[in-house]
């Protein structure tokens, strides 16, 4: 989201990571533009839109939607040119999805890529609704011959020194699965400009990044898209000449909603003594989440936490444990998540350059009183 130093569009100087936990002056505007959702947020099924996280590589588009247009096209028998009334027309499901972004955790990997300094707060569920892609691909005639479909936004900015539309694909068989929505509604309400108003693709268990938001155009192709959202971000490298391999389905976390009370300059959490409910929530986009454990000591022993229900198959699942303290003074606590597919959250994640999929596991210290 910054680009290195020496590329057109970037400040001169401007380093690609940090050996320091303190953060650049670009960080900390790109922070302020996305926020997080705070981690008490976690007690909703359904984040409230306004605590939703946010993440926009440029600027938020201002689209009509009287005159906007999503156009089908590529390799298709049928080019199609669909107004939001169209799609609204269309057969509509609503689901709460929990999306996360690639890069949450990002701060904890040192050296620390310059880019958007996330903590653990690049998350959240929204209850989107929208109409399935896959029949409006059949209807548009997708050709045997494409291999992947794109899709394009209206925002436009430089990234990595390349002037580019915010773009990302997916192969054809993802495109096709029946939990890939175009989405034109959060909550129960029009998608919020933030959000990609009028309409976003919504790709459930995947990392943020695939959801395009203000969509505009969907294009088959017949080779795999090589575009800078592609090939050079959102993908594991080791270092800068590494093309690494691509970033997709979400990795198991589990979050806790932080006990107690905070300190507000440090955000150093005050725990009463007695029983303190431990709560908060679990997803992957690798299957259902099968397991958490806590630790109330620094990661040496682990207790199994109780799971709940999950909104939807792409929601995610509750879990609460009650602790009791072994005294006063300082407690690390911390939770993992298991899911079905056997993923475990480690310890520590892979460093990695761009600072993504950090999925270690959350540190929570507090202070009993
Ligand atoms: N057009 C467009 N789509 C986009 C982005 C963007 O910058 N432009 N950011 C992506 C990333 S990296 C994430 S994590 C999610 C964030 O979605 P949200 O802001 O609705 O939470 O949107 C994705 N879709
Ligand atoms: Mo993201």
């Amino acid at each position: 989201m910054v680009g290195t130093a020496g590329e057109p569009g970037a400040r001169p100087g401007l380093a690609t990571h940090v050996d320091d936990v303190r953060l650049l002056p670009e960080e900390l505007a790109l922070a302020s533009r996305n926020h997080g959702m705070p981690l008490e947020a976690l007690r909703y099924d359904v984040t409230p839109v306004g605590l939703h996280y946010l993440l926009i590589h440029f600027d938020i588009p201002v689209l009509d939607p009287e005159g906007w247009r999503l156009e089908v096209g590529g390799l298709v028998d049928r080019p199609l040119s669909l107004s939001l009334e169209d799609l609204r027309a269309r057969p509509a499901v609503t689901v709460p999805v929990t999306m996360e972004c690639a890069g949450n955790g990002r701060t904890a990997l040192l050296p620390r890529a310059v880019s958007q300094p996330w903590g653990l707060e690049a998350v959240g569920t929204g209850r989107w609704t929208g109409t399935p892609l896959a029949p409006l691909l059949a209807e548009a005639g997708l050709r045997p011959e494409a291999v992947e479909v794109v899709f394009t936004g209206a925002d436009r900015g430089m990234e990595g020194g390349i002037e580019q539309d915010y773009q990302r694909s997916l192969p054809v068989a993802e495109a096709g699965r029946d939990e890939v929505l175009l989405a034109h509604e959060l909550n129960g309400r029009p998608l919020p400009p933030q959000h990609g108003f009028p309409v976003r693709l919504l790709v459930p268990g995947w990392y943020g990044m695939a959801s395009v938001k203000w969509l505009r155009r969907i294009e088959a192709v017949g080779e795999p898209f090589q575009g800078y959202q592609q090939v050079r971000s959102y993908r594991l490298r080791r270092d800068a000449d590494d093309p690494g391999r691509p970033l997709d389905r979400i990795l198991p976390r589990a979050l806790m909603v932080p006990p107690g009370i905070p300190d507000f300059a440090t955000r150093e959490r005050i725990v009463p003594p007695g029983t303190t409910r431990l709560e908060g929530r679990a997803w992957s986009g690798h299957g259902p989440i099968v397991r958490v454990e806590v630790s109330a000591d620094g990661g040496v022993t682990w207790s199994d936490a109780q799971l709940g229900e999950p909104a939807s198959p792409w929601a995610w699942t509750p879990w609460w444990l009650d602790w009791e303290p072994a005294g006063p003074g300082r407690h690390e606590l911390r939770c993992r998540a298991t899911d079905r597919a056997g993923n475990v959250q480690p310890e520590e994640a892979p460093w990695n350059w761009g600072g993504y999929a950090n999925n270690g596991h959350q540190r929570v210290p507090v202070v009993v009183t």
